[in-house]
């Protein structure tokens, strides 16, 4: 088949599963079954590298990193929102507008706690996307932009330009994985899901932006050619229709009454969404009505942001809890007098580390202000001095680890204190929790309780004695009967088929998540392959940045992870992806020569790049030679390519080549 129909035919498929996927959350196939689809485009791409466009769903990873974001002027200035912060100031709103108009029906939205973005669609293909910036001049984010999976990179229409409005956000539990990672990291965590969103953006390198998952709501067709729309609420269905995730909640109101409704019930769901909301949006339903009304300076006059009240409560603070991770971060936890706060009781929380507890003035004993992160992670906001009574007392970083008293370190750069004792109790017990979790090995029925019982009576002091465990052994444990013995080996020899990306994750590799393991194992099908890589090859493979490159060979030349490696190999773990293509690369197979002189790379660099990436390079063309790059002044190997029909690369086809890996 004619390889441009192939790649039409990928990209229309892979565009209807991105769509059924991310905006309808409806998939149709596995995630396999779509990797294979992006794989043999990607491919068809590479090997013609004139085909790729734009819009094409294999553009969204990578781009190149940039030095700074370019300012762009709005065309029609991003307005903002007049806030009302009671039902009281609404209900002032609805008599200022019925005073000028006559249908005083609204479109009733939740209001996204994201980052605002306007997005240009020219002919039908994303071409531009500006951040909010001062309303007047945006930032150029583009192909950060690209890589938001519900983010439609071409839409139905192709009207030569329609500019449409939306917010960015991070969705709860993304926040929460960003910033648990964060904190194992050592980092600095976000403080809620707005700057999460707004970080991420504003990232130079869009692998980042990509690594994290982004999410959109439309809402605002700001301009198209042969505009007939008339009402929000056919606004909202166009959008949708020309493939925009487009929020499902929004509800048309009648009247302010009705609207009074909306907010009244969406105060009480707002836990239950998976996106944070700050309030409710309110809008003039009619467009002609709108052009009454007009606007001030900032604002539109024909709407409103009606802002919920901040979830904080007031409680004390018990105690502070010093928890050593599975990274060796000690990790400071309030210990609060129970009080119900955003539909749960909250009795623990978050201190993050012991900056922050100086930055705040935290004290035991103290009043203090507790709220919920992204919804989710309850956190100590401050605390409330003129309560104080004398008896409260600092909280102060230990100078020892407390769970094998040695020495406590802060690294260059960490807000966290760490415990550097490879054989430190606590560590172990942690890296056993995550390497019997659910998202890594899955062992039914090895939790926190019994993991503490097997490392206290120094029954398993590594990873791998998790498998020389008998009946005897474990039926001597408390509350453990013979029954629950015999179910936990059971559990454990099952765990022992687990593909090869679950043994990578649970490994616990710093900056290494199941995610990366799942992108890591389809190159490298065998764990082997991992002892043998070098950063420079794992820069290659996508998604894989060099933080991530430069942890995954440390720990492999690590000997005591080498023998734990080898100790599970003995106890007979699969250590094999199936369908995997072991150390196969993307140009594998793939023959090339270079001639003339590139502009930004050295001959060998180029030839380690493509021979990193699986590909030969040769110095003489031949009818097998699969692609000549020929730079400045290239020399008779380019007219011997010509005269055998070899397809030639120009320096900037083969960096758009290599782009996909490079990151
Ligand atoms: C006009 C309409 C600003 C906004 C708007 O979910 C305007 O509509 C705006 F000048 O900021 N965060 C929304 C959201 C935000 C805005 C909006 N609608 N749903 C949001």
């Amino acid at each position: 088949m004619d390889f441009r129909k192939r790649i039409d035919e990928l990209r229309d498929e892979i565009r209807k599963h991105d769509n059924r996927y991310y905006v309808l959350d409806d998939p149709s196939i596995s995630d396999g079954e779509y990797d294979q689809l992006m794989q043999e485009l990607i491919r068809l791409e590479n090997e013609n590298p004139d085909s790729i466009t734009e819009d094409s769903p294999s553009q969204r990873v990578g781009g190149k990193v940039r030095e700074k974001f370019k300012a762009v002027p709005h065309r029609f200035p991003l307005l903002s929102l007049d806030n009302a912060f009671s039902f009281e100031e609404l209900r002032e709103f609805d008599r200022r507008i019925s005073k000028v108009a006559r249908d005083i029906s609204y479109m009733a939205e939740l209001k996204i706690d994201g980052v605002s973005i306007s997005l240009l669609y020219e002919n039908g293909i994303l071409t531009g996307a500006t951040t909010r910036g001062d309303g007047v001049v945006g930032e150029d984010v583009t192909a950060n932009i690209r890589t938001i999976k519900n983010i439609p990179l071409r839409i139905l229409t192709s009207l030569p330009r329609v500019e449409v409005r939306g917010e960015i956000y991070m969705p709860k539990r993304e926040f929460a994985r960003l910033n648990q990672e964060k904190e194992e990291k050592g980092e600095r965590v976000f403080a809620n899901p707005r700057n999460a969103a707004a970080g991420s953006l504003r990232q130079l390198d869009p692998s980042i932006t990509s690594s994290r998952a982004l999410a959109s709501f439309i809402y605002d067709v700001q301009y198209m050619e042969a505009y007939t729309l008339t009402k929000q609420k056919d606004a909202l269905q166009f959008l949708r229709e020309q493939g925009f995730a487009v929020n499902s909640e929004a509800r048309f109101c009648q009247d302010i009454s009705e609207v009074f409704a909306y907010a009244e019930e969406y105060l009480g769901k707002r836990h239950e969404l998976p996106y944070e909301i700050d309030g409710v949006v309110v809008k003039l339903n009619s467009f002609a009505e709108r052009e009454e009304l007009g606007q001030t300076a900032k604002s539109p006059r024909w709407a409103i942001a009606y802002k919920f009240p901040a979830e904080e409560k007031e409680t004390v603070l018990r105690a502070v809890e010093i928890n050593v991770g599975r990274t060796g971060i000690i990790a400071p936890t309030a210990i609060l007098e129970p009080v119900s706060l955003a539909g749960t009781t909250v009795s623990r929380a978050s201190l993050h580390n012991f900056d922050l507890i100086k930055e705040r003035d935290i004290r035991i004993g103290d009043a203090v202000i507790v709220h919920k992160a992204g919804d989710i992670i309850p956190e100590v906001l401050r605390s409330l001095p003129d309560k104080r009574d004398g008896s409260e007392h600092l909280i102060l970083p230990p100078a020892n680890c407390p769970a094998c008293n040695s020495q406590s370190f802060r690294l260059e750069g960490e807000v966290a204190y760490r415990c550097e004792n490879i054989n430190c109790p606590a560590q172990l017990k942690e890296s056993l929790v995550f390497f019997a979790s659910r998202e890594a090995m899955d062992i039914d029925g090895l939790g926190p309780a019994l993991i503490e019982q097997l490392v206290e009576n120094k029954i398993v002091n590594n990873i791998d004695e998790l498998y020389c465990l008998d009946e005897v052994q474990l039926s001597n444990l408390e509350r453990m009967g013979s029954k629950s013995a015999v179910n936990l080996l059971n559990a454990l020899e099952e765990s022992k088929k687990r593909p090869l990306n679950r043994l990578i994750t649970a490994l616990g590799i710093r900056h290494i998540g199941s995610k990366s393991a799942r992108i890591l194992t389809r190159y490298y099908s065998d764990i082997d392959d991992f002892f043998r890589l070098s950063v420079e090859e794992l820069i290659l493979v996508p998604d894989i940045g060099v933080k991530m490159a430069e942890s995954i060979v440390s720990f492999f030349a690590e000997a005591r992870n080498r023998e734990t490696i080898e100790n599970l190999k003995a106890r007979g773990l699969n250590t094999k992806q199936e369908g995997g293509s072991s150390g196969q690369l993307l140009l594998s197979g793939k023959t090339f020569v270079l001639t003339g002189a590139l502009s930004k790379l050295s001959r060998s660099q180029a030839a380690e790049i493509i021979e990193n990436m699986g590909g030969k390079v040769s110095s003489s063309v031949s009818k097998k030679t699969d692609y000549v790059v020929a730079g400045e002044e290239p020399g008779s190997k380019y007219d011997k390519a010509l005269q055998l029909g070899v397809k030639i690369l120009n320096e900037a086809e083969f960096e758009k080549m290599l782009e996909e890996y490079m990151g």
